[in-house]
């Protein structure tokens, strides 16, 4: 099995546990979006990470990935809970964290604070930040503080929720944004739970890698890390916008 995209990615991320969970073997190519080559484009129609392939199957989007590796592979640490009640919250919880941690998290933090300056070489959209800091991020806390239970996970034993909602904590830090444990405290010991689960934390050192290295030595490196790194990669040199920041 072949995972594309990089590992500070948190839909990546969010794949990588799961698989993690599951105890599957994969190796990757960890590879940014905006520098996927012609091959990335054609298996990813919107130039987006991940994309999972495995023989003639091409997977893209982590909430199709997730629910693939659960129905291909069911007995071990099924990622959905078991009554039809419960499945339906966590889709719900997973879709929310794809979609609205995605904009708060991704395109109003990570992005204009890591991604845009280290791609394109300029500063990020700085009222943007702002706007999602004062009033995004609150109101979207202040909904998974009632969300999240005090104590264990979701539903049980880790699962599908869980990581689809802590796996964008690591790049609100990354971005220089940290929880605010005095006023979120449920959400806070919630994240700080997930990220220590060694679905999680097995990954860690690998995203350490991924963001102190520049393109020319990170295979290396990751390498030398132990990363499961694929032979070849779909990553080149130059990069090219998005289907979204075109
Ligand atoms: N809904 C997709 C979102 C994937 C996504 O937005 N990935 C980002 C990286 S964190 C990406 O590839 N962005 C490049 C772009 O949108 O141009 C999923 O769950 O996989």
């Amino acid at each position: 099995m072949k995972i594309v995209g990089s590992y500070v990615s948190p839909y990546v991320r969010k794949v990588l546990a799961c698989l993690g969970l599951k105890g599957l073997d994969y190796e990757i190519d960890p590879i940014t979006p905006f520098y996927g080559n012609d091959a990335f484009a054609k298996l990813s129609p919107l130039r987006r990470i991940p994309v999972l392939i495995e023989g003639d199957l091409v997977l893209t989007d982590s909430s199709v990935i997730c629910a693939w590796l659960d129905e291909a592979y069911p007995d071990v640490h099924p990622l959905l809970p078991a009554s039809p009640e419960d499945r339906a919250r966590a889709r719900w919880l997973e879709e929310f964290a794809d979609t609205r941690m995605g904009d708060v998290f991704i395109w109003g933090l990570f992005y204009q604070r890591r991604v845009h300056p280290a791609v394109w070489g300029e500063p990020g959209d700085e009222a943007r930040i702002e706007r999602t800091l004062a009033e995004d991020m609150p109101r979207l806390l202040a909904y998974l503080e009632n969300e999240l239970p005090k104590d264990g996970f979701l539903f049980g034993d880790i699962g599908l929720a869980d990581i689809a909602i802590a796996t964008f904590f690591p790049n609100g830090r990354y971005a220089g944004f940290e929880i605010d444990a005095g006023r979120w405290p449920v959400t806070a010991a919630f994240v700080a739970r997930a990220l220590a689960h060694s679905a999680f934390a097995r990954l860690a050192p690998f995203e350490a890698v991924q963001l102190s290295t520049d393109a020319k030595g990170r295979r290396a490196a990751l390498i030398e890390a132990g990363a499961p790194l694929s032979e070849e990669t779909m990553g080149m040199k130059a990069p090219r916008p998005g289907v979204m920041t075109l």
